[in-house]
């Protein structure tokens, strides 16, 4: 499966993202067909050291058994350590040169991206895919940016040409078709999938929608 293909519904999650039990959620996610997975474990409550390595290193085997791919947000040595298949890096974060150079060569390498600028530096500096947003309003990332809107995603489409581009931010069912058709290869999120009654329905509904004609 391409990078492309993979960013179709990307979910994303720490273990205070959800009120189940994470790794259970996070079968339930991957069950429903979740393309990709990416292991955020920040704010209030995040596991740290050891606990947030054996949560990491549990999920990964979870994403293996699904054949999907598993990221670590933001902390390259736990990346790293426990095998994972990239890294996820924000505006705040370690550059990406020097991530590339500490990393397998195999790992994939995303980017968060805030704006048009940011995007197009984030291409140049040769990102695998581009993480932009956010595109709504959202409630789950308390520092989060002003929304770019579905008008500020197709800008950064065009200006990025064919590197792959998800979607971030205030992302459901009822408008993931939209971000789709203002030019995203996928969708991520965090709320639609971790805060919801049915994980696995959730990410089948997500599906769905990201297949727009
Ligand atoms: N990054 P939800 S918005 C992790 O704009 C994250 O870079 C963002 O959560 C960015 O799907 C965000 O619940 C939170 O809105 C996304």
């Amino acid at each position: 499966m391409t990078i492309r293909h993979s960013l179709q519904v990307y979910f994303i999650m720490g273990s205070n993202n959800c009120i189940d039990n994470p790794l259970y959620v996070l079968e339930q996610a991957l069950a429903g067909g979740i393309t990709m997975f990416q292991f955020r474990e920040k704010g209030r409550g995040a596991k740290t050291g050891t606990d947030k390595q054996k949560l990491a290193l549990q999920m990964k085997e979870l994403c293996r058994r699904y054949h999907v791919p598993f990221l670590v947000n933001d902390d390259v040595d736990l990346a790293i350590k426990v095998g994972a298949d990239g890294i996820h890096v924000g505006q705040e974060d370690e550059p990406i040169d020097s991530v590339r150079r500490r990393c397998p060569e195999h790992f994939i390498v995303g980017v968060s991206a805030t704006n048009v600028h940011e995007a197009v530096e984030a291409d140049s500096a040769g990102a695998d895919y581009i993480g932009a947003g956010p595109v709504f309003a959202t409630a789950t990332k308390h520092d989060a940016k002003t929304p770019i809107g579905l008008e500020g995603l197709a800008e950064i489409r065009r200006l990025i040409g064919n590197t792959p581009l998800v979607a971030i931010g205030g992302i459901q069912e009822k408008n993931a078709a939209e971000v789709i058709k203002a030019g995203a290869d996928g969708i991520s999120v965090i709320s639609a999938i971790s805060a919801s009654e049915n994980a696995l329905t959730a990410a089948q509904q997500l599906k769905l929608r990201t297949i727009v004609n």
